[in-house]
């Protein structure tokens, strides 16, 4: 896209535009929760289905001329259906944490009891932080990652269910680096009568692909975005059975939204077509192996990893053995400053702030788009590597800003 209509009316929005393809094909984008969307994806959520108002579900909305928005409903949820194996699906969540909102709000009260995992252990703000909607109508605990381990551990699990009653447990996570239990959390469920959302918003395409394994047909609730490792463009999505259908079709639309962005709606359907072909189970297997390269690479150079390694498409490094004295939020900076971009994270039992965290989680989803192999993947992880060990040695940042850059030209994006 040239942005040449955008830039006729609006040079300073056209320059932004610009500035952040062309920021997205400099730098590498290792921010675990981020992809690169297919240029069909893009096409189509750019559509003139943005003009379109379709409240509603398809055959039955409360606006005129919504024929096209309905076939373009009707073929995401049906895709949908066919990649996660779902009975129902609602594909009109604006994204991870209204699919979350529509759970809640079709089957929990104000003041219902949400038993979820702690935000600095992995979890996620609309799983009940205080300052999120979810911490504020709800009544939440939190479990937590076992310290040792760095994993889940779902026997404390059970018994805080036991001892806490909750109305619904959640799972899914955003920063876990391991395979998750759905079943033992979903038996924990049962035990107390609870209901049992699993969030896959990170992990919605190794769940598609068959890389993780799946909760559907075991949670009460599937909820995820669309964005992430499933490459499907910006939203949400909801997976339950067939006898929550109603409750969280109007729960999402008229109880938590209006208008559905059918646009964006768009783009998943024409991302979820993509994730159907045998390629995406290519694509998926490489991000996991990528990221396992990540990290092994990584624990070479003496980081320490949470949990010691990963399953997915992401590693969560814990600098406090190895580097005492740098936080995620220098490292984030610092990388940065030479084409790696990425996050600070908190980490299990965190000793600095939320702002300034002990860790920094690395995702391999949008390198592996791009082409990224285990070889590029480990001479990224050594790049990393001497940011880090070197932190303000100009000489090594100008030595791997042009690593960053040969390894842009050999895997460009949008060709
Ligand atoms: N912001 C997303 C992430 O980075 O994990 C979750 O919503």
């Amino acid at each position: 896209m040239s942005y040449e209509e955008v830039r006729e009316v609006d040079p300073a929005v056209a320059d932004a535009l610009v500035g952040e393809r062309s920021r997205q094909e400099h730098t590498l984008a290792m921010i675990a929760s981020e992809n690169h969307v297919s240029e069909a994806v893009m096409e189509a959520q750019s559509s003139e289905l943005t003009n379109k108002y379709a409240e509603g579900y398809p055959g039955s909305r409360y606006y005129g001329g919504c024929e096209y928005a309905d076939d373009v409903e009707e073929i995401a949820v049906e895709r949908a259906k066919e990649l996660f194996g779902a009975d129902h699906v609602n594909v009109q969540p604006h994204s991870g944490s209204s699919a979350n909102m529509g759970v809640y709000f079709a089957t929990l009260e104000p003041g219902d009891k949400i038993l979820s995992l702690d935000l600095t252990h992995g979890g996620h703000l609309s799983h009940g932080h205080p300052a999120n909607f979810a911490g504020q109508l709800y009544e939440v605990e939190q479990y937590e990652v076992d310290p040792e381990t760095g994993r889940l551990d779902y026997e404390s699990l059970r018994e805080h269910a036991e001892a806490f009653e909750p109305d619904m447990i959640v799972s899914g996570f955003s920063a876990y680096p391991r395979e998750v239990e759905w079943e033992r959390i979903q038996a924990a469920a049962d035990a107390v009568g609870a209901l049992h959302t699993a969030d896959i918003a990170h992990i919605t395409g190794l769940v598609a692909a068959g890389e993780h394994a799946s909760p559907v047909g075991v949670a009460d609730f599937v909820t995820g975005s669309t964005h992430k490792t499933i490459r499907a463009g910006r939203g949400g999505i909801i997976m339950c059975d067939e006898q929550f259908a109603d409750d969280v079709d109007s729960a999402v639309f008229p109880g938590a939204q209006g208008g559905p962005l059918m646009h964006n709606i768009a783009g998943k359907a024409v991302g979820f077509h993509e994730a159907l072909q045998p390629e995406f189970e290519d694509y998926a297997a490489q991000v996991v192996e990528n990221a396992a390269v990540l990290g092994d690479r990584l624990e070479e150079h003496g980081f320490s990893l949470v949990s010691g390694g990963t399953d997915t498409h992401l590693v969560l490094v814990d600098l406090r053995d190895s580097h005492p004295d740098v936080s995620g939020g220098d490292v984030e900076d610092e990388l940065e400053e030479v084409g790696i971009v990425l996050n600070a994270n908190t980490v299990p039992d965190e000793t600095r702030s939320a702002f300034d965290p002990s860790g920094i989680r690395i995702g391999t989803p949008a390198l592996t788009t791009r082409g990224f192999d285990a070889d590029a993947m480990e001479t990224v992880a050594d790049s990393i590597a001497r940011v880090v060990d070197n932190l303000g040695d100009e000489d090594v940042y100008a030595d791997v800003s042009d690593t960053v850059d040969d390894l842009c030209e050999q895997y460009p994006l949008y060709e």
